[in-house]
Parts: structure tokens; sequence; C-alpha cells
């Protein structure tokens, strides 16, 4: 039997027998259907999944220190003793402490489907209970959100207002690309992407004459089907070359006097400071080459290039996510208003094509119907990436947007839908930071490193054993997802978890509106098709919807270009900025005396190299997203298995950087500094430049305790990377800026263990 379901990474049909899914296989109107699909079945049924409810054995026997989470047995009990537990946990927590010592940002992908959404469902429970503190913000483009604000405007806006490839196609002459415009991390849109349409639409661009420039230090980051000239660039010095660019612009009179006096504000100070006149250091080209590695000559050929070119010049949210990350974006947009294609077709900047699958190539054309989280009770919020920070330092301060902040003292902390011991920075640390609450809930699918740090792991159905719709945040599709397998063993879904916790605390109504799943569904489903009447749209009925196969719906803008209106009228579309220009320079920004993010953009070179005065730790680690999974998901399954060197994930590295170490293709290496080392698979190649080295994220984390600093066996990034943030103004998470040292592991290679269950001790 086959039927369709959906995920992030595109729509799925899959085979099914019996109560197992065979295979998922890409939908035909699909043009570049994602092989991640191919990971589905094996990690569905396969043998890391949580089965039963689980609580830690040092927590449950009252002792919750004699053992360190991460580190302790389980043992499974009855859903009756899980949900009793966390009852009368959350009573106490409530009672002695408050709602704000419930900490429930969970950040994380989650799954794809409307209502099944596991943040919302946890937020919309914690609601009913008296609220608890929420995160802020993502690990995507978190930069970009603080800081485009101040200069621009809202940067999600942005991203939604993109210029199209079709206008790129048609009007740039020249695309420069700061981070590349990686092919692989187009497989993915947040909540689903029904048509692959970069391939197509980056081969119409060529076939048109539009030239690329790749500025990364990995070739492959540019499609080769785009023939980018490859500029390496020493990872986190962006900003460098992009001064370098700008003060050539400036020397040779080749910046557009008239788009800066007109639509921006504060030209003048960056300039001084390019010119050197407030530092006595001009940032010239030579200057950028001996910071960035990229020839002095090539930096003035390219900054004329694109004054004499229609250009659109574009950062990869990569770039952001870096020591000072507010300073690429800050410079990029600076470097377009100087060329003053701003609001032009094919002009400009943009932040964020190749981020993901649908920027610039489609957007929803109305607003889907939405499960409801209700009102949160406690207003406090905590920068995401401040995790370890706010557990480390309870009622501690710190400085976020100008002011100064405090932190909740979290007791109970909660994750449902995200892998931080994937997704967050030195993972030793947090290890430590997961020591402090009183109680860690943990809803997973799979025993991952985040299940394993938990006091009670609650086990919960995938999406494809419950019924929902997809419809990505920025997708034109409407995707039937009926349930193709009932859930495994004890496994459960989280409304149902959630319905009974409620009523053990007295007050199931206000959680479940009165409604089951189903009932939700097809409110929400209505309102989707309310929504769709609206806009002249008709949809069928849900039981029609839900048998039947994808809705394709128009693209609501397919001629778009960023900042059109600005640029027609900058008066009556003034930008909501204080200014209502660009912000060059931002007096609220330089109002706000921050030691590390100035008025205007400044080059700071990044942490690890300034610290690292012996030059212990040479090589610079980008850890970037990877080709064969959606982050740490699916691990487990068959393409990203297929693809690891000797069960581990694969590193890239630079022939002569090998050769040096006495390295050769397929050996098991260590890679090592001061926060902690891993075990990865070499894989030679000189499409990474000379002195970087490229480690995916996402290997399910798999420490060693007896080994040093907590080995990882696994090939996990986030045991190298600093848990510093890029700047006090959006605290961002800066992982791409890591140095490491990497040498052949000679030992015997221990056996990956984190695909398995932890040990489980005799039930209760
Ligand atoms: N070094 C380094 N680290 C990075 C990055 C980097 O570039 N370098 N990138 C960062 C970025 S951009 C991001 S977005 C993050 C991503 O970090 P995450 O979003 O945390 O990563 P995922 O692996 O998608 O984690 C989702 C988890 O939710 C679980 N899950 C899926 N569906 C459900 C569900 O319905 N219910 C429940 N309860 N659980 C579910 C999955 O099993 C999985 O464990 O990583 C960040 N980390
Ligand atoms: N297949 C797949 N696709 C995905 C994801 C996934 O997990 N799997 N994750 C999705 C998510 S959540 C996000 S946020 C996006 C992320 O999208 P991006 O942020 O664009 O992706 P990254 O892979 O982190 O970075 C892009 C490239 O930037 C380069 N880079 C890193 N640091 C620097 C630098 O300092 N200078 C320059 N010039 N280049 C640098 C790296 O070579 C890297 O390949 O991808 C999405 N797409
Ligand atoms: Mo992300």
């Amino acid at each position: 039997m086959k039927k369709l379901t959906a995920s992030h990474w595109g729509i799925g049909v899959a085979t099914i027998q019996g109560d197992r899914v065979l295979a998922v296989d890409g939908h035909d109107s699909d043009p570049a259907a994602s092989p991640i699909n191919s990971n589905i079945a094996g990690s569905l049924h396969g043998k890391a999944r949580v089965l039963r409810p689980a609580i830690r054995k040092s927590w449950l026997a009252g002792t919750p220190k004699a053992v360190a989470r991460g580190r302790d047995s389980f043992v499974e009990v009855s859903w009756d003793v899980a949900l009793d537990a966390i009852a009368q946990e959350l009573t106490r927590v409530r009672e002695q402490h408050g709602n704000s010592s419930i900490f429930a940002g969970s950040y994380g992908w989650s799954s794809a489907g409307r209502f099944h959404h596991a943040q919302s469902q946890l937020k919309r429970f914690l609601n009913t209970q008296g609220g608890f503190v929420r995160s802020e913000g993502n690990y995507s483009y978190n930069a970009a959100l603080g800081l485009m604000p101040h200069i621009v405007g809202p940067y999600r806006d942005h991203v939604a207002q993109a210029t199209r490839w079709s206008v790129i196609a048609d009007h740039s002459d020249l695309v420069v690309m700061f981070g590349g415009m990686a092919l692989r991390n187009t497989q993915v849109s947040d909540g689903g992407i029904s048509k692959h349409r970069m391939s197509d639409n980056l081969a119409a661009c060529v076939k048109a004459g539009v030239c690329f420039v790749n500025i990364s230090p990995l070739r492959s980051d540019a499609a080769d089907m785009l023939q980018a000239d490859w500029m390496p660039v020493r990872p986190g010095t962006d900003t460098a070359l992009m001064m370098g660019l700008a003060h050539t612009l400036i020397v040779e009179n080749l910046c557009d006097l008239g788009f800066l006096e007109t639509y921006t504000t504060g030209f003048d100070a960056i300039r001084s400071y390019l010119l050197g006149e407030s530092d006595g250091q001009p940032k010239d080209a030579k200057w950028a080459a001996g910071i960035t590695g990229v020839d002095d000559t090539m930096i003035r050929i390219l900054a004329r290039r694109m004054a004499a070119s229609r250009t659109m010049i574009n950062v990869a949210a990569g770039v952001q996510r870096t020591d000072f990350g507010e300073q690429p974006i800050w410079m990029a947009v600076t470097l377009a208003a100087m060329l003053g294609q701003v609001g032009l077709p094919g002009g400009g900047y943009t932040v964020g094509y190749g981020v993901n699958g649908n920027i610039g190539n489609m957007e929803r054309p109305f607003r889907w119907g939405t499960f409801s989280q209700g009102k949160n009770a406690v207003e406090d919020f905590i920068p995401v990436a401040m995790i370890s920070d706010m557990l480390l330092n309870p009622r501690g301060p710190y400085s976020f947007q100008g002011e100064t902040r405090t932190f909740p003292d979290a007791r109970l902390v909660w994750w449902a839908g995200g892998n931080p011991f994937h997704h967050h920075q030195d993972l030793n640390r947090l290890h430590d930071a997961f020591q402090t609450p009183d109680t860690v809930i943990v809803n997973e699918m799979n025993w991952t490193a985040t299940a394993r740090h938990a006091d009670i792991v609650l086990p919960v159905a995938a999406p494809q054993e419950r019924t929902d719709f997809g419809a990505g945040k920025s997708d034109n599709a409407l995707i039937p997802m009926p349930r193709l397998v009932p859930p495994p063993a004890d496994v459960r879904v989280e409304h149902d978890i959630y319905a009974d916790l409620a009523a053990r605390l007295g007050d199931a109504d206000a959680f479940t509106d009165g409604k089951t799943s189903d009932a939700w569904l097809r409110d929400i489903w209505q309102t989707t098709r309310d929504r769709a009447a609206d806009n002249g749209i008709t949809l069928p009925n849900w039981d029609v919807f839900l048998s039947g196969d994808v809705i394709d719906l128009p693209d609501p803008n397919p001629n778009q270009v960023f900042l059109a209106n600005f640029r027609a009228d900058p008066m009556a579309a003034a930008l909501p900025t204080p200014s209502g220009r660009i912000e060059l320079f931002s007096d609220t920004i330089a109002g706000f005396n921050l030691p590390d993010c100035a008025g205007h953009p400044i080059w700071q070179p990044p942490r690890d190299t300034v610290e690292d005065t012996k030059g212990a730790f040479p090589l610079a680690m980008l850890s970037g997203q990877p080709g064969t999974r959606l982050h740490s998901q699916l691990d487990n399954g068959a393409f990203s298995l297929s693809q690891k060197i000797a069960g581990r994930e694969p590193v890239l590295i630079h022939p002569h950087d090998a050769k040096g170490r006495g390295i050769k293709d397929g050996d098991v290496v260590e890679l090592f500094n001061t926060r902690g080392r891993c075990l990865a698979g070499a894989k030679i190649t000189d499409e990474v430049m000379q002195g970087c080295i490229f480690l995916c994220t996402g290997a399910w984390f798999d420490p060693d305790y007896d080994a040093p600093q907590n080995r990882d066996r696994h090939g996990n990034p986030n045991v190298l990377t600093h848990d510093l943030r890029t700047s006090s103004l959006t605290q961002s998470p800066a992982a791409h800026s890591a140095m490491v040292q990497m040498r052949l592991f000679e030992r015997p290679v221990p056996a990956i263990t984190v695909h398995d269950p932890p040990p489980f001790e005799p039930g209760i």
C-alpha cells in the first residue's frame, strides 16, 4: 500500500506493509526530491526508538545526584507512574518556586505537521498551567534577527520578501555569494517544501548568463553547474573582505552617492572608518588580503566588477553564525548600499539565499490555520543560545539588546522537539549545565543524547504514526498526512499525553478545549479553508483532502523584488528603522555602548585565533548542515549511515593538511582543542581550502566518559565549538568560529553506542 506523508525535506510517498513503513520515496511532482526520505524507514523502526516511558535510576531512587545525568541507567515504567511523577513534580516546582522556574523554551525543528507540532503542544499545555520561561530567536540566523530591525527592518519579513530567482535570471549579471549557496541545504524548508526548485532556478540563471562568485572556504558551497569563480576566504574574515571591497569603491569613486544620500543614514561614519580616519588603519584591499587570504588585486577587480554589473550580494546564514556575526551582515548591507542597487530587480543584497529551499523560490499564498498555544502568563525569556549560561548562572545578569537582564532559576526543564546535545555549542559545558535543574523531562522518539540527559523520558509518536497535514511556512502546497502505521509498544501521541496530564492536574478541558486530535485537525483545516476562500481559492473538506493528493496553490508574488517599494518611494514606504532609512550607522546601537558591537560595522578577529598565540590549534573547523539528514534527525537511517567512514561522521581535510599529519583517506582521526575531542573519518579533498576542515553537524553525540575530555566517538563538532555568542547585542550562536587540531587515531577504534538504547534496570 502507498500513502502520502510530509516532512521538512519534502513530500514522501510511503510504501507500507502491515505495521511497517518499508520505504519512503519522493513525489512525482517534485523535480528534485530529497534522498533524506530514504532514512525514514530505518530510523522509524530502528533500535534507538524510545518504546516505553523511562525514569533515570537515581532520580527514581530519590538520590538524583548519585550518578550524573547522561551517565545514569534508566528504569522503564508505566504511563501512570511517569505521568504521576510529572504531575507531582510540576505541582511542587510551581508551589515552591513559581512558574518562572519552569524552562520550556525547547528549541528545535521537531517535525512537519500543522497540529502535532511538539513545541506548540507543550507550550499550550504549560500555558494552561500558569506558564513557563521561553526562549527567543533561533540557531539559524539569530544575528540577523537581532540586528536587522535596527538597520533595515524585521528580518523574517525580508526572507519572505526576497527577490525571486526568476527575477535574478532576467536581470542580474553577477551574484556574489559570501558563504556560497550550498545546494545540500536547499533540500529543506521549515514546515515543508513540496517542490525542490533551487536546482532548476539556478540552471535558468546560468543559461541566462548570470555569473557567480563563491566566497567560501568550501568550493562545493557552489553547485558545479554554476561554474562559479571560487575565492577561498579564511573563516570569520568576510567583514574584512567586504571592507576591502568597500574601500576600493570609495577610492575609485565607484559609490552611488545619490543612493546613499536619499536612502541611507550614517555613511560618513563608516566612510571615515574605512579610510582609516578614525583609527589610522585604512581598510584597503591590501589590508583585507592580509586578513582574509584573498589576493588584493582580486579584491580590487571584484569591486570594479560589482560596480559595473547588476550585482546581487548574498550572505549565507552560516557567515553570521560566527564570532561578531552581526558585522558581515551589516557590512553586506553597507556594500549593497554603496553600489546603489538595493530595490532594483536583480540587485541589492539578500541574507539567506540557499539557507532553505524556498527562499527566493516560493512563499505561502496565505496564512495556514494553526493550533493555538494560548497565553503565557510568564513574560520572562532567554535568548535561545544562552541555555548553558542560564543553567550555570541562576539569577545572574546578562546583556541583551542594550539591556541588563537576569536569568531565571530554572528548576524544571522540559524539552520537546529539539536536540540540544546536537545543536548547542560546547557539549561538555552543556553536560555540566544539565546537572543543575531539579528535574529534566524530554519527549523523544529516539534515545538521543538529550533523552539520555533526562530524568523522565516520554516516548512519543513519529509523524508517520499520527494523522496531520503538511504546509510549509514558506511553501505553496497542502499535503495530507494520514497515519501510516500505529505507534509501536507504549508510544503515544503528544496531544493525548498532555490531555491525560491536564486531567491529573484538574483541568483537562483547558488544554483540550473538549476536542480530540481529530476535532482539532478539522478545526485547523476549516480555518485554512476559510482563509483560502478569502483569497478566492476553494479547498475540499477534510475527509476528501486527507484521502487525496497534494494541493498546489499559486505563488503569491512571482516577480517579487526586495525593497522595490522603498526604492520607488522612500517617504511613503519608509523603513521601520528610527530614521526610516537604511542605517549604516545606528544611534540606537551606538547608544548601547557595547564592547563587541559598535554603531557601525567594524572589523574584529575571531576569538579563538586571537587567544591561541602559540598556534596549537591551527585548523579552522566549519560545522555546516549535513546533506544526508536534517540536523541530527534520522542519523540512524540508511542514507546517513551509508556516508559515514568507519561508522564516524566524515571530516573534510585538504590533502596538504592531511599529508603533514600522516593521515590517509578513510583513516579514523581525532579532533581536539581545549574544550573537547571527538573521532571522525578523514575524507581528503581539495574542495576545502588549506587550513580548514569541515565536519557536518548532527552525528548523535556519543561521549565516552572514561576517555579524556569525555571523547565523543562519533564526530559531533559541538564538542569543539565554543559557547560564546556573536556579541552582547544579539547573543547569537557562533558555531562556525572554532579552531582545532587533528591527528591520526591509532588506538583501537571504539564502537558507536548511541544508535542502541541506554542500559535499563529491572522494571518496577
Ligand atoms: N556546530 C554547529 N551547531 C549547530 C549549527 C551549526 O551550523 N554548527 N546549526 C544550528 C542550527 S541552524 C539549527 S536550526 C540547530 C538544529 O537543532 P535541532 O532543531 O535541535 O536539531 P534536530 O536534529 O532537528 O532536532 C530535533 C529533535 O526533535 C525530535 N523530534 C522530531 N519530531 C518530534 C516530535 O514530533 N516530537 C518530539 N517530542 N520530538 C520530535 C527529533 O527526534 C530530534 O531529536 O542546530 C544548530 N547547531
Ligand atoms: N540537508 C540539510 N539542509 C539543511 C539543514 C540540514 O540540517 N540538512 N538545516 C537547515 C537549517 S536549520 C539552516 S539554518 C540552514 C543553514 O544554512 P546556512 O547557514 O547557509 O548553512 P551552513 O551549512 O551552516 O553554512 C553555509 C556555508 O557557509 C560556509 N561558511 C561557514 N563559515 C564561513 C565564514 O566565516 N565565511 C564564509 N565565507 N563562509 C563560511 C560553510 O562553508 C558552509 O558550507 O540549512 C538548512 N538546510
Ligand atoms: Mo537552522
